[in-house]
């Protein structure tokens, strides 16, 4: 007891350090305020109290409550956790190559991550979104932006696989990413870089007035959840970081941030900082739906791909578009208006019942919100102070709502629980603050360990909270876990705020850099996850569903195996005939049609990831073999007590040879 007392002083500290070098590091004149209060939290920290052990404890053999979607950031994925116990159960391939299965490496996978720019191996995975019905969450898909080559990914909740990506045309910086309407009508993604439209050769520094940011509503069919860009509405060039949207009253509505409305393009630290106000754009999607339905908006010329994985074929087929429909949002009078928001806001968070429109100014202490009907009262009334390249921009005092006299710094994020609370995040301050909507009193803040970005309550982004946990996910880890090199996971902390008051209740590491992340009850989850796929509706070309079927074809250069698989033999297990410079695909099917038997495939010498095939699967692996020989291949993946005999071996000619292909069934 005593040293954990000692430890959480320790962190204190150094918390305090760590905020004091980044404020000074600002250069800004806000107030320290926040770390007081701290102190005296710290002392009474949630850690201490005995019974948290038993919240988070998930006894052998049972089960978590929820399931926590967390993006992966730089590793380009989405890793699946448990709560309350933070144990990892998946990480999910999304925009990364991922050679634990193969995916981006195999055949069918490949087609996942192309591209206009070509074939991408990864990407900075951000903001995952649960899709939803009247508000709350559905549970059928999760979708997911790719930060850096525009895309926005979904995720079969079924599989817990990738489905689908589409690329974004017109975008760069894909931040303002991916969140979802409340009937799952779009999925929206806004660009962070303003750019060139189309994309050309020009001077950086004629930025100003010329770069414009693409803000994309891309439709989700409603069955298939397939996607597709609805049409972009190409606005002024500030930087769009974040967005929401609305719900309830709020519906038809949707929220993004801006930063950089001061247009700069250097020194961008210092340059974007001038304004004390960016703004909040508040987009009418339906106003502009309907504009669109009645044939308004240009279709330009646009190279952006879109990729969808099957079930049925286990394959990906990636096809490049070739236009998108573009919206001018000065022709569509009442689509578009501007909310100017203190000091450079990041997130933008709509509460629960779609009243209020909170912004986050990261150079502030204080939050700000909006009211939804004082809004809707200004446009109505026509009372604007004044446009922005020809969009009108709303008087901060006709429709703020109140203003959150917070006492930390950085504010970042807001999430909401059942019960009428908010819950801020504060990245300088390193701390999480809990307020009143309506009141905007604050009641309670925690300190995080250390460096807060987003928080997390499940369904927070819905109209429909379960306000019993509270993840907070930080960007420093120092000194919370053993050391493992410079390089160290993230931390996520989870807090159980079912009281008034929040309690620190355990902290575990996620993979790559979690930004946002969702999270929803298991019991709408796990009865739907799929357990294998029906070797009988597997519709692979290259498919072998029957033993006797498996077989070596030649054309050319080009060999194709059609191998299958199953506890503990691969037919065929020895093949000969094969030629240096020759193309080798192995297309091997799983014929296991029980749950959790996967199996492996190795060939020495690949210059290519391994396979992990799931029951009723086919997965292609390629192999060019460069040197004569007999080499062997093997299962990866320890099935059955014979494991270790599920081998094979190739027997390699010169490429001059003219021995016959061959191969054993087995006989
Ligand atoms: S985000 S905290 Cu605020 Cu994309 Cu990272
Ligand atoms: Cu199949 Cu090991």
């Amino acid at each position: 007891m005593h040293l954990r007392l000692n430890k959480i002083t320790t962190n204190t500290l150094q918390m305090k350090k760590y905020s004091f070098y980044l404020v000074t590091l600002l250069g800004s004149v806000l107030f320290l305020s926040g770390c007081g209060d701290q102190n005296g939290n710290a002392s009474s920290n949630g850690a201490l109290a005995s019974n948290n052990a038993e919240k988070v404890y998930v006894a052998p053999g049972e089960h978590d409550e929820f399931y926590a979607f967390m993006s992966g950031g730089y590793s380009g994925n989405v890793t699946v956790y448990g709560l309350p116990s933070g144990r990892m159960f998946k990480e999910i391939p999304v925009f990364s190559q991922f050679p634990t299965n193969g995916y981006g490496y195999s055949e069918e996978t490949k087609p996942m991550l192309e591209t206009s720019f070509g074939f991408i191996p990864n990407d900075d995975s951000h903001h995952p979104d649960i899709s939803q019905t009247n508000g709350e969450l559905d549970g059928r898909w999760l979708f997911i932006n790719g930060n850096n080559t525009p895309r926005i990914a979904r995720i079969d909740l079924k599989t817990f696989e990738t489905a689908e990506i589409i690329e974004v045309p017109n975008s760069a910086g894909n931040h303002s990413s991916s969140y979802i309407t409340e009937n799952s009508e779009y999925v929206v993604a806004g660009t962070r870089f303003s750019v060139p439209i189309p994309q050309r050769d020009m001077p950086i520094k004629d930025y100003k007035g010329n770069f414009k940011g693409a803000l994309s509503f891309i439709s989700i069919e409603p069955e298939t959840g397939h996607m597709d860009i609805k049409f972009q509405l190409i606005m002024p060039g500030f930087n769009y970081d974040l967005s929401h949207p609305g719900r309830g009253k709020s519906h038809g509505w949707f929220f993004f941030t801006t930063y950089n409305t001061e247009e700069a393009n250097s020194l961008l630290e210092v340059n974007a900082s001038q304004n004390d106000k960016d703004f909040i754009a508040a987009v009418n999607w339906k106003k502009i739906e309907e504009y669109v339905a009645n044939g308004g908006g240009t279709m330009v010329p646009a190279n952006y791909t879109h990729n969808v994985y099957s079930d049925e074929t286990h394959s990906a087929t990636s096809t490049m578009k070739k236009e998108v429909l573009t919206v001018d949002p000065t022709k569509v009078p009442g689509a578009v208006f501007f909310m100017p928001t203190p000091k450079s806001p990041h997130g933008v968070d709509v509460n629960p019942t779609g009243d209020y429109i909170v912004g986050n100014g990261k150079l502030s202490a204080d939050l700000t919100v909006f009211s939804f009907d004082k809004m809707i009262a200004a446009i109505d009334a026509k009372k604007y102070d004044g446009e922005a390249y020809g969009l009108p921009i709303l008087k901060f005092e006709d429709v703020l709502a109140g203003q959150v006299k917070s006492g930390g710094l950085g504010p970042l994020h807001t999430e909401f629980d059942d019960k009428g609370n908010a819950y801020t995040t504060f990245f300088i301050s390193s701390e999480v603050v809990k307020w009143k909507v309506g009141t905007w009193e604050v009641i309670d803040r925690k300190p995080t360990f250390y460096s807060v970005g987003h928080c997390m309550i499940p369904g927070g982004n819905s109209r429909k909270p379960f306000g019993k946990y509270l993840i907070s996910l930080n960007k420093i880890t120092k000194d919370r876990y053993l050391p493992t090199g410079p390089e160290l996971e993230h931390s996520a902390q989870l807090y159980d705020i079912s009281g008034d008051k929040m309690e620190l209740i355990y902290d575990f590491p996620t993979h790559g850099e979690p930004h946002y992340a969702a999270a929803i009850p298991a019991s709408i989850l796990a009865p739907k996850s799929q357990k294998i796929y029906k070797l009988a509706e597997n519709e692979h070309p290259f498919a072998t569903k029957n033993v006797s079927d498996a077989r070596v074809e030649r054309e050319g250069n080009v060999v194709h195996v059609y191998m299958a698989m199953i506890r503990s033999h691969f037919t065929p297990d020895n093949i000969e005939g094969i030629k240096v410079g020759d193309t080798v695909y192995f297309h091997i099917t799983n014929h296991e049609q029980d749950f959790d038997v996967p199996h492996g495939f190795m060939m020495i010498g690949a210059n290519n990831s391994g396979l992990l095939i799931m029951p009723g699967q086919t997965k292609t692996t390629v192999w060019e073999p460069k040197q004569e020989g007999v080499w062997p291949f093997y299962c990866t993946d320890f099935c059955s007590a014979l494991h270790q005999e599920m081998q094979g071996y190739i027997r390699v000619s010169p490429a001059s040879s003219n021995l016959d292909l061959s191969w054993s069934l087995g006989e």
